[in-house]
């Protein structure tokens, strides 16, 4: 069975309704490792990268307003990289259909998921689709050093006069 590595994302959403003990309670059945976990304040950049295989969609602008926290005055969630065998599906198989409305009752779209009166799924969480997808999220939303396993190949870079905040006192 392949090892593999997914990207889950809990929503604003699934933050506001305080689901984030149930939904990591409910992927441990999957006896997958977390390898990578950051809360995130979620920029339009990111947010249209993200999504950018639905950029035609009518509802593009919503969804990245959306995953912003925009819609629940939430401006974070949880992104996670969960790895083992047969990650992907497992996670997939856990999460449920996109449309939470169709989504198996046992899983967490839809014990937890809803549609809005605008139409917006509100789907609790998200999770990588195939490897390809994965490979690609995770790079967009994690840098190599806040992963601890070697996923993927990665260089050294050396940088010259970056700016980054450091701790005032140490
Ligand atoms: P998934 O998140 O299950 O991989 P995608 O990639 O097809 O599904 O869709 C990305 C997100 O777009 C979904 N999580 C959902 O929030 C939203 N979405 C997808 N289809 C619709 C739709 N028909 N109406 C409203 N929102 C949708």
């Amino acid at each position: 069975m392949p090892q593999q590595q997914t990207l889950i994302v809990i929503k604003p959403d699934g933050l506001v309704k305080s689901l984030t003990g149930n939904i990591l309670t409910r992927l441990s059945e999957t006896k997958l490792e977390i390898i990578a976990a950051k809360m995130v304040r979620v920029s339009e950049e990111l947010a249209r990268e993200h999504y950018q295989h639905m950029k035609d969609k009518p509802f593009f602008d919503e969804l990245v307003s959306y995953l912003q926290g925009k819609l629940h005055n939430r401006r974070k969630v949880l992104a996670m990289v969960y790895w083992g065998d047969e990650a992907i599906e497992k996670v997939r198989n856990l999460a449920g259909a996109t449309n939470p409305e169709k989504a198996d009752p046992t899983s967490i779209r839809g014990s937890y998921g809803r549609i809005t009166s605008k139409g917006v799924y509100e789907n609790v969480i998200h999770t990588s689709s195939n490897p390809e997808e994965a490979e690609r999220e995770i790079k967009l939303w994690f840098e190599p050093d806040e992963i601890i396993q070697d996923v993927y190949p990665t260089k050294t870079a050396v940088l010259d006069k970056v700016k980054k905040r450091a701790w005032a006192q140490i």
